[in-house]
C-alpha cells in the first residue's frame, strides 16, 4: 500500500528550529545531506568528552523525558551505566501510540539520521551493546527511512565496529509493534521484543536494574533522544538557557483538532497553550472553542478561559493537568464531547492488556456508565448514580493498575466532570 504522506510540519525551513531544523530542508535518504547540516557533530563531541563526560552533560541539561512521565533522561543513564551486569541495551520507545501523537514522526520521516546517531550517542554514554528502535507498525514510511538510515551509518563507520576510533562496537536494530497501544509500555516493550505476549511488567525491578532480556536497559522516546546532539554541540549551559528553569530545551507540540493550521510545531518550553493555538492559525473561522485535550488520551481536558498555562511540565503540574506526549487537541462548539469521551473510554477498553483486574474490568465499567450516561441524559438521579460510579471506578484504576494505562485511563473523563462539568450539566 502507499504511504501516507509525511507528516505536516507547518514550521519547516523557518530560522531558529532546533529539533525540526533539518525538516523538509534535507533529503531524508542522504547522509551527505546530514553530513553537511551538521550531522554527526555530537557524536564527535560526545567521543572527545567520553562516556562519563556526556552523562554528566545530559544531567546538566537537565533533559526531562518527553514520552509523557518527564523523568530526568540524565540520571537514567547513570543509573543504567552503574550497573555491573552486562550486556546493556538501549531501547528507543517509537511506539507513538498515544491518540493525538504524531511529533515523532516529523523526525522519523524528516530527519532519520538524527535519531541514529542520537542513539550511538546515547549508547556510547551508557556502554550499550546493541540499541534497539521499537517502531509503531503503522509507520511504513519510517520504517523504511530509517532502515536505509542505519545502512548508510553502517557503510561509513557510524554503527559497527569500532566507531569512530573508540574501539567501540555497536548496531542497531529496528522491531515493529503490529498495532497494540500497550506495547508503547517501557516493559511491554522488552516482553515483545523477547518474543511474549506485549504485556506490562511489575515495577520495581526498573529497567536501568533489569531491563530487556533481564540487563540494565535505558528506554528513551525518540524525540528525548534527539535533543542530545543538540546539548553536546551547544553544551548543558546553553541548553538550560532554553525554556524555563523547571522545563529545559525545545519542544515538540502534536497540534490537531479543529485549527487551521494542524501539524507538529516546535517551540522553547514556556509558551502558553493559547500561543500555541494562535501559532495553528487559530480555531477554525466562524466557530468558538470548546474545549483542549492537553496530553493525549491519558492527559485531561482544559477550557477555553484556560488558554493562560504555561505549557512546561511545572506548568501543566501547577494547573493539575499535564503535558503527556506533547498532544493539543482543541475541539471546537461543533463537536459532541460526551461521544468523544465514550470514544476514549473505548480506546482503553479496547487496548487494556486485561492483566490486572482493575484496568480489565474498569475500562468496561467505565465505558458502560458513560454509555448510560449518554442515553440517560433525562434522567438526573440516575445519571448522578453513575457519576459517582465512575469517580469509584477511575479512583480504583488509578490506584491500583499495573501500569500507566490503567493509571490514567480515567484522566479524560474526571476533567471532562470536574472542569468541564459536561456530564453533570443536567443533573
Ligand atoms: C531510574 C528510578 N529510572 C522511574 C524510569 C521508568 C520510566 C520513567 C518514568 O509512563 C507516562 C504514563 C502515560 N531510576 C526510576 C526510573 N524510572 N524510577 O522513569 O517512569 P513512570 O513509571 O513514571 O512512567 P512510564 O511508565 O514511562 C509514561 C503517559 O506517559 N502517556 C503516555 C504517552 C504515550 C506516548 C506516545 O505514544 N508516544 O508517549 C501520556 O500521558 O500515561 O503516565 O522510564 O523506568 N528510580
Ligand atoms: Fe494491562 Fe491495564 Fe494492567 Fe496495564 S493496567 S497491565 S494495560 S490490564
Amino acid at each position: 500500500a502507499e504511504a501516507p504522506p509525511a507528516m505536516a510540519v507547518p514550521q519547516a525551513g523557518e530560522a531558529g528550529l532546533m529539533l525540526l531544523r533539518r525538516v523538509g530542508q534535507v533529503d531524508p535518504e542522504s547522509l551527505d545531506d546530514y553530513l553537511a547540516a551538521d550531522g554527526y557533530a555530537g557524536l564527535r563531541r560526545a567521543v572527545e568528552m567520553g562516556p562519563a563526560q556526556v552523562i554528566a552533560e545530559v544531567k546538566e541539561s537537565r533533559l526531562m523525558g518527553r514520552g509523557g512521565a518527564a523523568f530526568p533522561a540524565g540520571i537514567k543513564w547513570e543509573s543504567t551505566a552503574n550497573q555491573p551486569a552486562t550486556p546493556r541495551y538501549l531501547v528507543c520507545n517509537a511506539d507513538e501510540s498515544e491518540p493525538g501523537t504524531f511529533k515523532d514522526r516529523a523526525i522519523l520521516e524528516g530527519d532519520p539520521f538524527l535519531l541514529i546517531e542520537s542513539m550511538t550517542i546515547a549508547g556510547f554514554a551508557i556502554g550499550a551493546a546493541r540499541g534497539y528502535i521499537y517502531l509503531r507498525g503503522e509507520y511504513p514510511r519510517a520504517y523504511r527511512l530509517l532502515s536505509n538510515a542505519i545502512e548508510r551509518a553502517r557503510e561509513r563507520g557510524f554503527l559497527g565496529v569500532d566507531i569512530l576510533g573508540t574501539g567501540w562496537s555497536y548496531d542497531l536494530e529496528i522491531r515493529r509493534g503490529a498495532g497494540a497501544y500497550i506495547c508503547g509500555e517501557e516493559t511491554a516493550i522488552f516482553n515483545s521484543i523477547e518474543g511474549y505476549r506485549g504485556e506490562p511488567r511489575s515495577k520495581p525491578p526498573f529497567p536501568f536494574e533489569a531491563g530487556l532480556f533481564g540487563k540494565p536497559t535505558v528506554v528513551n522516546n525518540v524525540e528525548t533522544l534527539c535533543n542530545v546532539p543538540l546539548i553536546m554541540r551547544i553544551g548543558a549551559k546553553a541548553y538550560t538557557g532554553i525554556g524555563t528553569e523547571g522545563s529545559t530545551g525545545p519542544k515538540l507540540f502534536c497540534v490537531s483538532g479543529n485549527l487551521v493550521r494542524p501539524g507538529v510545531y516546535e517551540v522553547p518550553f514556556g509558551a502558553t497553550l493559547g500561543q500555541i493555538l494562535d501559532l495553528a492559525g487559530g480555531v477554525t473561522p466562524g466557530r468558538k472553542l470548546q474545549a483542549v485535550l492537553l496530553g493525549g488520551a491519558a492527559g485531561g481536558f482544559v477550557r477555553p478561559d484556560e488558554l493562560d498555562i504555561p505549557l512546561t511540565f511545572e506548568g501543566a503540574r501547577a494547573n493539575g493537568t499535564t503535558l503527556g506526549s506533547g498532544v493539543v487537541l482543541a475541539l471546537d462548539d461543533s463537536v459532541d464531547l460526551p461521544g468523544i469521551l465514550l470514544r476514549i473510554a473505548r480506546f482503553f477498553r479496547d487496548e487494556s492488556c486485561g492483566q490486572c483486574v482493575p484496568c480489565r474490568v474498569g475500562t468496561v465499567r467505565q465505558e458502560e456508565a458513560l454509555l448510560r450516561i449518554i442515553r440517560n441524559r433525562q434522567d438526573a438521579a440516575a445519571k448522578g448514580q453513575d457519576v459517582d460510579l465512575l469517580r469509584d471506578i477511575g479512583l480504583v484504576m488509578k490506584d491500583s493498575s499495573i501500569c500507566g494505562l490503567g493509571q490514567a485511563a480515567w484522566n479524560a473523563v474526571e476533567s471532562a466532570i470536574d472542569r468541564l462539568g459536561i456530564l453533570e450539566e443536567s443533573r
